[in-house]
């Protein structure tokens, strides 16, 4: 049994995604950032960086959606979030999933929290070069989606798609929200039909960027 500690439309979302797509049995727990839920003194002691995700496996909490999304691939390979071990599209997987955690993750994290760095606004040009970075890595990806979509591995889901749509939702305020780039649109549309999409934006009281 699992636990899901979330907040909607956050970095949980791609982990709350896998559940679904799994058909998991699963127990979700809503974390108020506003209210600065994350660092309350229980919550930390789940979660000690005081974000979201936390995944409760068997009474033991983890975090990292990347990490959680890979166990989950392991814990449960009918759902093939991930291809097997020692396929041809393993290593790609490896790479996407890895790309994603190291690349947009920290560049979008310093784009909504700026505080991570001290100040509550970052200068102009630092802004501007995130900004930039981000775009670079969408372009990136879009380049790929090109000749080797229609999603991250080719012909089949998997759990990279449910990062990327993620962060693609996530610029849907930028300056240039990812559904720019023509292959990221396509992908963004075929994605944002699969029923677990819905059953998420329902569960979560989403509403915006939902098709
Ligand atoms: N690298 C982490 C990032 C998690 C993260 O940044 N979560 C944000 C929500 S998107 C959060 O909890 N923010 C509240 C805070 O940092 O106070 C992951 O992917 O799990």
């Amino acid at each position: 049994m699992y636990t899901l500690y979330y907040a909607p439309g956050s970095a949980s979302m791609a982990v709350h995604l896998a559940l679904l797509e799994i058909g998991a049995p699963h127990r979700l727990e809503k974390v108020d950032l506003e209210a600065g839920g994350q660092h309350s003194a229980a919550y930390r002691k789940l979660n000690p960086r005081g974000q979201v995700p936390t995944l409760v496996i068997d009474g033991k909490p983890y975090f990292e959606s990347v990490g959680l999304l890979m166990l989950l691939a392991e814990l449960h390979p009918e759902a093939r979030l991930a291809p097997p071990v020692g396929s041809a599209l393993r290593p790609a997987w490896y790479q996407w999933m890895a790309f994603m955690a190291n690349s947009l993750a920290p560049l979008y994290r310093l784009w909504f929290m700026p505080q991570d760095l001290g100040p509550d606004e970052l200068p102009p040009a630092v802004r501007d070069a995130i900004r930039r970075k981000i775009e670079d890595s969408w372009s990136l990806v879009d380049v790929h989606l090109g000749s080797n979509g229609p999603c991250m591995l080719g012909a089949e889901v998997s759990a990279v798609d449910l990062l990327t749509l993620m962060y693609m939702r996530w610029s849907r305020n930028m300056p240039k929200p990812a559904t720019d780039w023509p292959a990221l649109k396509r992908f963004a549309g075929l994605m944002r039909r699969r029923p677990s999409w819905n059953k998420l934006y329902e569960i979560e009281g989403l509403t915006e960027w939902a098709e």
